[in-house]
């Protein structure tokens, strides 16, 4: 197997060097068979053509120098035992698929994304964004949008983009909290609060405790996200309407979960998280509110019966927000 690996992985770098994307994710995915989950990091020295990055840290390797390598290395692999340890699953594909973080990209870029096949992450202006790979949470949410490729695939549009959206800060957070061995009742329920600079008044991207009051000054306005039904916000499915409120929406499921977490007690990855992540899993690519919301009733049940506590605060959640189930 230490031979096989080190052949796909010259052909790993071949392809990436070629800039042959997809036979690149082949030769991932064949290498993610023989090993779960292994780590490469990949300096964009401020490019952002992927291809030309250089490879950083591999699974095996010492920490480096560089304080992003280190903390984007970290990020996938407290995620990756995270998904493993909590939900059995065996990386993003559940097949052990390999773990590509992208750091540097681009100059003062401010966001982190996945891109279908890796995660890429910012360094910030500077001005208002640091480093993003600062926060565990926003690392953890870049790997969650894979698991949701490989699993619901949910539209990346209006309700269904917002569950796709939620349910990446619902794993940020709780890969934050499992770190931390938080409660749900100890945890801040933020996405990233660590990745403005200092001079920001803003306590994060997002709060999923209370959405809609991560922030309010000069330079952002008001956090904008929703907590309810009754003040969804109808955008346009367009790159200004942030297709058609995705990061925006997910205000009203995260909020459901963190009134799930909170209401059941205890740690958000047992009950909460099981239910949350077998309604992923169940769920499809036009999947909106109501449907996620039937599915983990009905997941609820499954797994802890009907009547139960949980279920009943599964419901009890959903209602607060203005989805009944
Ligand atoms: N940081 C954003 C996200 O992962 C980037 C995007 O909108 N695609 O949701
Ligand atoms: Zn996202």
């Amino acid at each position: 197997d230490v031979v096989r690996e080190a052949a796909l992985n010259t052909l790993l770098t071949t392809a990436h060097l070629r800039g042959q994307r997809e036979v690149r994710g082949l030769i991932a995915g064949a290498l993610g068979a023989a090993a779960s989950g292994r780590r490469s990091v990949f300096d964009c020295e401020h490019g952002t053509f992927l291809p030309r990055a250089e490879l950083v840290r591999s699974e095996d390797d010492a920490p480096v120098k560089d304080a992003s390598v280190n903390q984007a290395f970290d990020g996938l692999g407290a995620t990756r035992d995270f998904y493993r340890e909590v939900f059995q699953r065996d990386s993003i594909d559940g097949r052990g698929l390999r773990l590509l973080g992208y750091v540097h990209r681009g100059r003062r870029y401010n966001n982190a994304f996945w891109d279908g096949q890796e995660m890429v992450f910012g360094d910030g202006d500077g001005e208002v964004f640091g480093d993003f790979t600062g926060s565990l949470d926003v690392i953890a949410h870049e790997l969650g949008h894979g698991v949701t490729e490989h699993t619901a695939n949910l539209e990346y549009r209006n309700q269904s983009g917002a569950l796709n959206e939620s349910l990446s800060d619902v794993v940020g957070s709780m890969v934050k909290q499992w770190s931390r061995k938080q409660s749900a009742e100890e945890a801040d329920w933020l996405i990233g609060a660590e990745i403005f600079t200092p001079g920001v008044e803003a306590d994060a991207l997002r709060s999923m405790k209370a959405p809609g009051t991560a922030y309010d000054n000069e330079m952002f306005g008001k956090d904008p996200q929703p907590a309810h039904m009754d003040h969804y916000a109808d955008l346009p499915d367009t790159d200004e309407g942030d297709n058609g409120g995705v990061h925006i929406n997910s205000g009203i499921p995260n909020k459901a979960f963190y009134l799930v977490a909170t209401g059941i007690g205890g740690f958000s990855w047992e009950a909460p998280g099981h239910i949350w992540y077998e309604s992923l899993r169940a769920s499809t690519s036009t999947t909106d509110f109501q449907g996620f919301a039937d599915t983990t009733f009905r997941k609820a049940d499954e797994l802890y019966g009907a009547g139960s506590a949980e279920q009943q605060a599964v419901r009890s959640a959903w209602d607060a927000v203005g989805v009944r189930v």
